[in-house]
């Protein structure tokens, strides 16, 4: 039918479309920024980007999961947010392309993005209401009407500035015709607006942790009234290269989902403990917990994520209150006596759930509400104010950080964060032995070698360290003496290396008599197993 007509070109006018680009970049960026700034207003973590980037980490499979933990480790989550603002820059930039010749289109296109931004926002764990969409609404409109507006700037100065551009209109025109000076000043002047908009937002934002940071400067924790046993002296082998006893806190291994890290005050901080079988439900104040008894305990975290030989574990010296103490004052009774709650769902403020056998909490394990890691207050990004660590358990069955809700409920009726996403229900720590020296591909001198590393087998504790050389037999490492059954233990053996290629092969036994198995499973669904090996030169 309209065979004959002339195609006009798609995109007529020479810089048009790079204008367009631009005008769909400034309108991107304005829609953020705006959404920074209504984000303060709600919650920080109700922004566009943390909220798609917290619901694709909710959504993503746990073989992707590992894969980014394995390959980002803790920077994973820059690498999340640097991919989003990359995709929205891109998408960005496509729709001003497309509005130079689809005014509507193009504007439509960002308030669609402002609804997958609402709906990410409204389907995190962690959402306060409908005003969790309010950021990407109210930011995608901004963006929208901008960037209808600056289309409208480059629109043939013929076609009309008012009208959208039909394609019978754009075509025809050519060349300077539209209003560059006037696109660049809207450009600017909407870009000047936004860089204000977003760093008021981020001022804001920021000042609202500032309550947070100083109710942690001002804490003082008091003394333990069961202060821990000291390190024994034969606790560390003396060799260089093996994971210090105790892991300083800015070194500490950190695994959680939170692209903003929670900054929580204290003074406003309230665990409430409630469900079945509490016959006493309570709202403890951080004042509350304070004033109790605390023990001081050295327990080494590890996640269940821990890869054969891989670094997610922790030992650290906590302190905190008994966790079975403020139980049996709400009067919970663990199954074994009767009581009718199995699971123990700590819940944090920012909405993950973590669920712990009430058995293995109430069974007089050192399970903690912990307020104190290695000397001070908790930082931030391990839990403050106040976080569980039991013994024995894996990270994501037990460790809630930021918690802010206790409910006792049972296995059948409630699944946790993790255990949705096919994680085990039950989790106790798999016994573990990892080489720390000499590390994958050295080269040592033939000569005396020192193999070293860490063992552990939480709350059952290690009994014994051997080592193998290629096939050849194995051998009794020297097994450092033990803190606690709830700590690892370091362990080291000589080795007369020779010259060549050699595979160093370690396993543990726990106190049990179990020695950990030789085949490898993967960490999903409750810890990985195997042998640790490493592979070096000796020259
Ligand atoms: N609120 C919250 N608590 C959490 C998590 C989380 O994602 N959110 N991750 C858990 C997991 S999987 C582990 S292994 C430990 C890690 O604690 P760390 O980061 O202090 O080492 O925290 C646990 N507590
Ligand atoms: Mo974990």
């Amino acid at each position: 039918m309209t065979d004959d007509r002339k195609k006009a070109p798609v995109f007529p006018g020479g810089l048009r479309p790079a204008a367009g680009a631009v005008g769909g970049l400034v309108a991107g960026f304005a829609a953020l920024a705006v959404a920074e700034l209504v984000s303060a207003a709600v919650r920080p973590q109700a922004g566009p980007v943390i909220a798609v980037g917290g619901a694709a980490i909710d959504r993503t499979p746990a073989a992707l999961k590992n894969w980014a933990i394995r390959n980002f480790g803790t920077s994973d989550k820059l690498v999340l947010q640097a991919g989003i603002l990359l995709l929205l820059a891109l998408f960005a930039l496509t729709l001003g392309i497309v509005a130079v010749r689809f005014r509507f289109a193009g504007a439509a296109g960002v308030l669609l993005f402002g609804a997958v931004g609402a709906a990410a926002a409204l389907s995190r764990p962690d959402a306060s209401g409908p005003a969790d969409a309010l950021p990407s609404v109210v930011g995608a409109s901004a963006g929208a009407v901008l960037l209808y507006v600056l289309a409208g700037r480059l629109l043939p100065r013929s076609a009309g500035a008012g009208s959208p551009a039909a394609p019978e209109d754009t075509g025809a025109p050519r060349g300077p015709d539209w209003d560059r000076r006037g696109f660049v000043v809207a450009a600017s002047a909407a870009a000047a607006a936004s860089v204000g908009a977003g760093a008021l937002g981020r001022a804001l934002n920021g000042a609202r942790g500032r309550d947070a940071v100083a109710s942690r400067d001002r804490l003082v924790l008091p003394a333990p009234t069961s202060p821990a046993p000291a390190v024994p002296r034969g606790a560390r082998v003396p060799v260089p290269g093996v994971s210090p006893f105790i892991t300083p806190n800015a070194s500490f291994y950190r695994v959680d989902t939170a692209l903003v890290v929670p900054r929580v005050d204290a003074t406003a901080w309230r665990l409430r403990v409630h469900g079945e079988g509490v016959r006493r439900p309570l709202t403890l104040s951080f004042d509350d917990l304070l004033r109790r008894d605390l023990v001081e305990r050295d327990i080494t975290l590890t996640c269940v994520s821990n890869e054969v030989g891989g670094p997610y574990a922790g030992n650290a010296r906590w302190i905190g209150v008994r966790l079975a103490e403020v139980l049996a004052e709400c009067g919970v009774v663990p199954p074994s006596r009767g009581g009718p709650a199995d699971q123990l769902v700590a819940r944090s403020v920012d909405g993950m759930t973590l669920g712990s056998p009430v058995e293995d909490v109430m069974d007089g394990r050192d399970a903690l509400l912990a307020v104190g890691m290695n000397g001070e207050p908790l930082p931030f990004a391990h839990g403050f104010p106040v976080r569980m660590v039991v013994p024995g358990l894996y990270g994501f069955v037990s460790a809630c950080k930021w918690i802010e809700d206790i409910e006792l409920t049972t296995f059948e009726s409630y699944d946790p964060y993790w255990v949705e996403r096919g994680w085990a229900r039950r989790a106790p720590v798999k016994t573990q032995s990892r080489i720390d020296t000499p590390k994958p591909f050295a080269r040592p001198a033939a000569g005396t070698v020192m193999v070293a590393g860490v063992a552990w087998a939480q709350h059952r504790g290690v009994d014994k360290v051997e080592v193998r050389v290629d096939d050849g037999p194995w051998r009794t490492a020297d097994l450092a003496a033990e803190d606690s059954r709830d700590t690892w233990r370091q362990w080291s053996l000589p080795w007369r290396a020779t010259a060549g290629s050699h595979t160093l092969t370690v396993r543990a036994t726990d106190r049990t008599g179990r020695t950990q198995p030789e085949e490898r499973t993967r960490t999903i669904p409750d810890g990985a197993a195997g042998w640790h090996s490493v592979v070096v030169t000796v020259e």
